[in-house]
């Protein structure tokens, strides 16, 4: 008999077409709750990006628990995850591809001045402009120097930007120069022309990007946040583009989401929007990871990408 893996609101593009078959292939039996009945005892494994909270206490006999997404923010916000269980998170290389690729696209877009071009284009004018600055002198800081900070600083380096990253830890990223801890975030901001969030959000970075960041960065930084949106403090973003000192930003994260309508991010001139899309889970990867899984777990194997849940990431 198949171990059983209970879901609980993966929505993923393609989910609803996959039978039981599909998931037995994966070796475990598929539950999806709100859907199906399931006796809590025969539960082994769960999955879920955001779970209902105090769901996962209630099944007795659970063995790990598998996180759908890269950020686990979603299963720390329950006061009742019991932390003796494994927390597994999602780490795929198309997802940090993704990652990579949406932030690459929207620094190229700003530094081209694609946004210019493009309303020119409109009004059928022939305008003609340099770069507000090369490459070479344009700086570009991740904070957070992880999975996907990392991916992303090494996909930009071939464009000859100066490159640096923030983390806890220092470390050594050829062509990346590294700052760590606290004492060095005002040195590493004071040099990022574009600031890319991409933090786990936890006790030590909610709300880290408010007045007293923004202050910090040079006259006329980009920023970027492609981690949580409970990262960003909205009034201090809105009074640093309107006072002029930030050049503009570009949001993929919000809390809470969807972005409720009556935000004034939508419509800011100085703010592009997108629908938490920068990566989405991809299905086949999906999977993947959940076969490794529940193989490694049923045959005593080390799991791998174990979230530490007293550091919350
Ligand atoms: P990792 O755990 O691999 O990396 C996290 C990085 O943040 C590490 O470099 C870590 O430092 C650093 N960090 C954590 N806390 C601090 C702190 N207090 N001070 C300084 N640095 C800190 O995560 P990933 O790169 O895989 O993912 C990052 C986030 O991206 C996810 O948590 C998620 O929120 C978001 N995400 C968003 C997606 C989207 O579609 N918009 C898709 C996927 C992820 P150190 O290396 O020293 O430990
Ligand atoms: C993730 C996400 O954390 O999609 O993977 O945001």
């Amino acid at each position: 008999m198949l171990p059983k893996l209970l879901f609980q609101g993966v929505g993923l593009p393609g989910w609803n077409a996959l039978t039981k078959k599909d998931w037995a292939a994966c070796g475990f039996e598929a539950v999806i709750a709100n859907r199906e009945e399931y006796d809590p005892a025969d539960i082994r494994y769960f999955c879920s990006f955001r779970p209902t909270p105090g769901l996962i206490k209630s099944l007795p006999n659970l063995k790990v628990i598998f996180s759908m997404g890269a950020g686990v923010d979603g299963f720390l916000r329950d006061p009742e995850l019991p932390r003796h269980l494994p927390l597994v998170r999602f780490v795929d290389s198309t997802l940090i591809h993704e990652m990579a690729q949406y932030v690459v696209m929207h620094i190229l877009m700003v530094h081209r001045g694609q946004r210019f071009f493009d309303q020119a284009q409109k009004e059928g004018q022939w305008r003609q402009r340099m770069l507000e600055r090369a490459s070479r002198d344009t700086r570009i800081g991740m904070l957070g120097l992880g999975d996907i900070g990392s991916a992303i600083a090494e996909s930009l380096l071939p464009f000859d930007f100066q490159l640096s990253g923030w983390s806890r830890r220092r470390k050594e990223v050829p062509g990346i120069k590294s700052f760590a801890g606290e004492e060095e975030l005002p040195q590493f901001l004071a040099q990022c022309d574009y600031c890319v969030c991409v933090l786990p959000l936890t006790k030590d970075t909610q709300g880290i990007l408010n007045a007293k960041l923004f202050a910090q960065l040079p006259a006329g930084a980009w920023v970027i946040n492609v981690a949580r949106g409970g990262h960003l403090v909205t009034e201090d973003l809105i009074a640093a583009l309107d006072s002029g000192h930030l050049g503009g930003a570009v949001l993929d994260v919000f809390q809470p989401e969807p972005l409720a309508a009556d935000s004034p991010l939508w419509h800011h001139p100085k703010i592009t929007v997108t629908p938490h899309v920068a990566a989405l889970t991809d299905l086949k990867a999906a999977m993947a990871f959940l076969k490794e899984g529940v193989r490694r777990a049923e045959s005593g194997e080390p799991l791998l990408h174990k979230v530490d849940l007293d550091r919350g990431y």
